[in-house]
């Protein structure tokens, strides 16, 4: 509905590790510079901002088969997971601003564990979804969703600093949209799970209204979960948003991408989003900062109610004379 208080509580992860390159871990920072705070507030939400998280440095972080810093992203997520779930048991919807993609396995547990089940909509040029064995970059941004999909427990091996991890989602229970860059494992992965997606082929061909009604389909089939919406801002086409670590063309428009934070707010089922992969340090100039930050911004908003006919007041009156 249009007139009650959105209640969101935000953290800030300023975590890189789950990929190598630097600047990432300032994408929460940026976001909220931009004037996430006052602007919810201006669309009628109580905001609560909890901060940013503390990441510790965890020495000796050698890798482990492929993984790349694997203590790091096991601590750092073991830490927002309870961060997450604080703000749920608060009465939020939670906004986790990124760092990258990795930070998804804190936010979804931590999500997970206030509330049992959840639909998981993974917006994203990419599937995250690559196994440690599978992986062609080490890089755990490219995995979350592996680590936390019941059906991929057994080729998840012991990892230093994950043993506080339990696989929380149902295959069943996700839907991607904006894949373009699929590795041929995580292909493998999607085919043989069965799992729901909307690659830029579905939403060249259906157009992204039809995209959402069949999104909103299958989340909702059986009960109603809450929904985890897990934006990557790469989904967007990199005319929009440039300044991420791994840009790939062909992307999501800016209207397609409020379109679906208009819709997924319309169902009243959100009960936390992240927003991660802004890099400012991949941006070539300052527009090209200001464009993708500013879209993280706008995506958030349209989460949380805004809409573009735009809104009035219930008591709203035209001012006398
Ligand atoms: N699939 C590749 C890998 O596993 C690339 C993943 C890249 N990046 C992200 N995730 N931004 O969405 O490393
Ligand atoms: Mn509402
Ligand atoms: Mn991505
Ligand atoms: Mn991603």
């Amino acid at each position: 509905d249009l007139h009650h208080h959105h209640c969101v509580g935000i953290i800030g992860a300023p975590f890189s590790k789950g990929q190598q390159r630097d600047g990432v871990q300032r994408g929460a920072d940026l976001i909220r510079a931009a004037g996430l705070v006052q602007k919810f507030k201006e669309e009628g939400c109580v905001v609560k901002d909890y901060g940013n998280l503390t990441f510790e440095d965890v020495p000796n972080d050698e890798p482990v088969g492929r993984l790349k810093t694997p203590r790091a992203v096991g601590r750092a997520n073991e830490l927002l997971a309870g961060a997450v779930q604080k703000v749920k048991s608060d009465g939020n919807t939670c906004v986790m601003l990124g760092g990258d993609h990795s930070l998804a396995i804190g936010s979804i547990s931590g999500h997970a564990a206030s509330r049992h089940e959840l639909s998981i909509l993974w917006v994203d040029a990419h599937a995250d979804i690559n196994t440690p064995s599978t992986t062609p970059t080490g890089n755990i941004h490219g995995q979350p969703l592996s680590y936390l999909i019941h059906e991929l427990h057994s080729k998840i091996p012991i990892i230093p600093n994950f043993s506080w991890l339990k696989p929380c989602v149902a295959a069943k229970d996700i839907v991607y949209i904006g894949l373009r860059d699929v590795d041929p494992g995580e292909h493998y992965i999607l085919k043989y799970l069965g799992i729901k997606a909307f690659s830029m082929t579905e939403v060249d061909r259906l157009g992204i209204a039809k995209v959402m009604e069949q999104t909103c389909d299958h989340m909702f089939s059986k009960v109603k979960k809450p929904i985890h919406l897990s934006f990557d801002i790469d989904a967007l086409d990199p005319s929009v948003s440039p300044a991420t670590g791994t840009p790939v063309a062909g992307g999501l428009t800016y209207r397609e991408g409020i379109y679906i934070t208009e819709h997924i707010c319309q169902t009243g089922l959100l009960s936390a989003v992240d927003m991660v992969e802004v890099n400012p340090k991949q941006g070539k100039t300052e527009d090209e900062i200001k464009s993708t930050v500013n879209a993280a911004v706008d995506l958030l908003l349209g989460c949380f109610g805004r809409v573009r006919e735009g809104s009035h007041d219930p008591d709203y009156k035209i001012p006398n004379l």
